[in-house]
C-alpha cells in the first residue's frame, strides 16, 4: 500500500495487522506533512526472508527512512537496520501482557554498531515516528521542511491561543 503517486519516502512496516491501530498515527502524520509513504505487514518471526528482502532492497528502491513498530519479542526494527544503512525509526507496541515494556526493551537495547532510534511506546511513539521521519525528509525536500515547520508553529499556536485548563 502507498500514498498517491509519488515514489514512497518512508516506509511504514509493523510485525503484524494487528499493530496497525497505534501504526496508523505514524502514518496520519506523514499524510498530513505531505510525505510520500508505503506501508505493510512485515514480521521477523513469520516471514523472515521477506524482512530481509524489504530492507536489502529500500535503498534502491528510493526509501529514505524506514519506521518499524513491532510489540512483544520486537525484533523487527533491529533486524531490519542490521540489513539497511538507512535509518530505522522502531516503535514498541503496546503489548497485553506486558503493557510495551517488552517491546520497548527489545527495541532500544541493540547493541552497539547497529542503530535503532527508538521512539515511546504506543500513540505517541507512532505519531512521533512519523514527524521525525518528515523531519530527515527534510533536510533535502524543502516543501517537507516547510511542512514540518507550519505544523510545530501551529501546535504551539493552538496551546498560547487555549491557556486555560479548565474543560470548555
Ligand atoms: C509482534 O507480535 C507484532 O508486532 C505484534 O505486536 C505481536 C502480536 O502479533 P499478533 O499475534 O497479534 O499477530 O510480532
Amino acid at each position: 500500500m502507498q500514498s498517491a503517486t509519488q515514489t514512497p519516502k518512508v516506509g511504514v512496516i509493523m510485525g503484524s495487522k494487528s499493530d496497525w491501530p497505534i501504526m496508523e498515527h505514524a502514518v496520519e502524520m506523514l499524510e498530513r506533512l505531505g510525505v510520500a509513504y508505503e506501508t505493510r505487514v512485515v514480521s521477523a518471526h513469520r516471514t523472515p526472508d521477506l524482512l530481509f528482502d524489504y530492507a536489502k532492497s529500500a535503498a534502491e528502491r528510493g526509501l529514505e527512512v524506514i519506521v518499524a513498530g513491532a510489540g512483544g519479542a520486537a525484533h523487527l526494527p533491529g533486524m531490519v537496520a542490521s540489513q539497511t544503512a538507512l535509518p530505522v525509526l522502531g516503535v514498541p507496541v503496546e503489548s497485553k501482557s506486558l503493557k510495551g515494556l517488552d517491546s520497548l526493551l527489545s527495541i532500544v537495547q541493540m547493541p552497539g554498531g547497529i542503530a535503532v532510534g527508538t521512539l515511546a511506546i504506543g500513540k505517541a511513539g507512532a505519531t512521533n515516528a512519523g514527524l521525525l521521519a518528515a523531519q530527515i525528509v527534510g533536510l533535502q525536500d524543502d516543501r517537507v521542511r516547510a511542512a514540518v515547520e507550519a505544523f510545530r508553529a501551529e501546535q504551539t499556536q493552538t496551546v498560547l491561543d487555549n491557556p486555560d485548563p479548565r474543560p470548555d
